[in-house]
């Protein structure tokens, strides 16, 4: 929140500059250079790379519906789902860049811009959902949105992505000896990336709008998502098996380029700061009936679906923990050390 006030400091600052200025930082969203107090007429482009059946899709509408009705229709929120505007990265860079005012990406290919979001790559870290939840809203999760601004982006909360499960079309996961040789696709993320290879997997990383054509060519056996994207991207069709590893959880984040951040006034910031969190409260709990309703619709869908024993994830995790020690160091002990203390705490 702190920031905010000093951005609003440097607004005023801005506005005191006159309108001159103004109209250099705007980002062509703005009609006409008037002056920054109030609502202004504004077109809003938001993307993502999911469908809009997804409940990340459900919750960007919901987030256009509160925009558009608390601005009073005049700010116009348009939608673009399914990577028509590009992957996370790319539309991430188109935020940077101020050529797109939204996107709502998973942390884990933003390690490259801010490393310490990797920390939520940590597998096996949360149990639960309501456990991702009290971190990302905690002090831990804010600390890193405030980081944002440093790199062009203002990051207005956290929606969710989920618990992510194997699916290939090779063999039933069962135990951590069945990783090994199964080539699968693996976000852009390190952790990740060397998790699998600990495991004995050949991962690959390629941006999400791949995948599918990916696992339909062979190219690779397997990929790992949450049950609503296996289901909303039918990677049913093209995989045999769906193995329940629930090896780890991925936030989302809700961005804003931060060049077209700087143009609004405080009114506007407020409106695009509230829908963002009423309709990420809408999102999570979509996410978590489809959750459960996916599981459901794919077991009619003909793919096997196996459970892993709990020894067997333990195993895993034994397996990858030199991994998760190694990146502990690289995205700081401290923090590293205040998120397991924080969850020691949530835990009691
Ligand atoms: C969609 C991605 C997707 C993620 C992935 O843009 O890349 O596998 O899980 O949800 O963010």
């Amino acid at each position: 929140m702190k920031k905010r006030n000093v951005l609003r400091k440097m607004m005023a600052g801005c506005m005191a500059m006159g309108l001159l200025f103004l109209t250099a930082c705007s980002s062509g969203t703005t009609q006409g250079s008037g002056t920054d107090k109030g609502i202004q007429q504004r077109v809003i482009k938001a993307g993502i790379g999911l469908n809009e059946d997804h409940p990340e899709g459900q919750g960007l509408l919901k987030f256009k519906e509160i925009v558009e009705q608390k601005s009073g229709g005049k700010l116009k929120v348009q939608t673009y789902f399914s990577a028509t505007l590009g992957d996370d990265l790319k539309m991430t860079e188109a935020l940077q860049a101020g050529t797109q005012e939204i996107t709502i990406p998973s942390t884990s290919p933003l390690v490259g811009i801010m490393k310490e979001f990797g920390i939520f790559d940590f597998p096996f870290l949360f149990n639960t959902s309501e456990e991702a939840d009290a971190i990302l809203d905690g002090p831990i999760g804010q600390k890193l949105l405030e980081k944002m601004p440093e790199y062009g982006l203002i990051g207005l909360g956290y929606w969710e992505n989920g618990f992510r499960h194997v699916t290939n079309s090779k063999r039933a996961i069962e135990t951590a000896d069945d990783f090994k040789g199964l080539k699968l696709r693996t976000m852009q993320n390190e952790v990740h990336i060397d998790a699998f290879k600990e495991l004995g997997a050949n991962p690959t990383p390629m941006p999400f709008s791949e995948v599918f054509t990916a696992l339909e060519s062979h190219t690779i056996d397997g990929q790992e998502n949450p049950l609503a994207t296996i289901k909303s991207n039918k990677f049913y069709e093209v995989q045999k098996h769906l193995s329940l590893t629930k090896h780890v959880y991925t936030p989302f984040v809700f961005l804003v380029s931060k060049k077209f951040w700087d143009t609004l006034s405080s009114e506007e910031q407020k409106i695009l700061q509230e829908a963002a969190i009423e309709a990420g409260k809408y999102q999570r709990q979509l996410s978590r009936e489809e959750d459960q309703k996916a599981l459901d619709e794919l077991k009619k869908t003909g793919v096997k679906i196996n459970e892993i024993s709990d020894q067997e994830r333990q195993k895993m995790a034994e397996i990858i923990q030199p991994v998760v020690e190694t990146y502990a160091k690289k995205f700081g002990d401290d923090l590293v050390n205040e998120l397991y203390n924080e969850l020691d705490k949530i835990r009691q």
